[in-house]
């Protein structure tokens, strides 16, 4: 089965409950769209997790970009010594940073804005829709576009592209009210157990805000959900 999740934000805890409640094996594929980092407590050992396995593939989100800005800042102000750029990079994740390594920066700095896949595209924010209403293709979109958008996560914002766009960056219950994974289909009718009756799928559940972590099964079109236990 391949699933999809958005903005873990340091939930370890809750992305491996997550894992366990699917059976996640090494036969099934995860997409992360981005935002692995910050805000919860075990930013780097969830980075350490993902980067180790094969079949969890994951994207950029502002939150990484906004770490690799910093780290090219200090390499540029310290070209020489490398000692001295991986202990600030390991101070800018105060209650796991220890665990940051060389090999997990340069595979953090190797993310790629988006993933295509077999009828989706995985993203951070959003991909801008052209006038006649397709997607633009994102290998021609900018990059603070792709992790930015604001207009895209809108239910006005309907594209006609014949793939669903996965994507977080928003809590939907900014959106809706409540933490749930938010389907958009293209008709009202349409079928809800086939993913080309999406056009987008709205990840972000606020994990570190609400607790709550959502995941879609691609392949059945349906959604799980893990609480933290409180
Ligand atoms: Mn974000």
């Amino acid at each position: 089965m391949r699933y999809c999740v958005s903005d873990l934000h340091g939930e370890y805890e809750l992305f491996v409950a997550l894992l366990e409640k699917i059976g996640f094996s090494e036969a099934d594929e995860m997409y992360v769209c981005g935002d692995i980092i910050d805000k919860g407590d075990s930013s780097v050992r969830l980075l350490r997790y993902v980067f180790e396995r094969e079949n969890i593939h994951c994207i950029l989100g502002n939150h990484e970009c906004a770490f690799l800005d910093y780290y090219h800042s200090l390499l540029a102000d310290s070209p020489e010594d490398f000692d001295e750029v991986l202990l600030k990079l390991r101070a800018y994740f105060p209650t796991d940073g220890e665990l940051l390594d060389w090999e997990l920066v340069d595979w953090l700095d190797s993310l790629p804005p988006y993933i295509e896949g077999d009828g989706f595209i995985c993203v951070h924010a959003g991909i801008p829709i052209n006038p006649d209403g397709t997607l633009m293709h994102p290998s021609r979109a900018s990059l603070s576009r792709l992790i930015y958008d604001r207009k895209f996560k809108n239910k006005e914002t309907v594209h006609r592209s014949p793939v669903c766009v996965f994507f977080g960056h928003t809590e939907t219950n900014c959106i809706c009210g409540r933490p749930s994974v938010l389907g958009y289909k293209r008709s009202p009718d349409a079928a809800s157990d086939s993913l080309g009756s999406y056009y987008k799928i709205h990840l972000d559940t606020g994990s570190w805000s609400n607790g709550v972590l959502g995941c879609f099964c691609i392949d059945e079109c349906r959604v799980v959900y893990v609480r933290r236990e409180k």
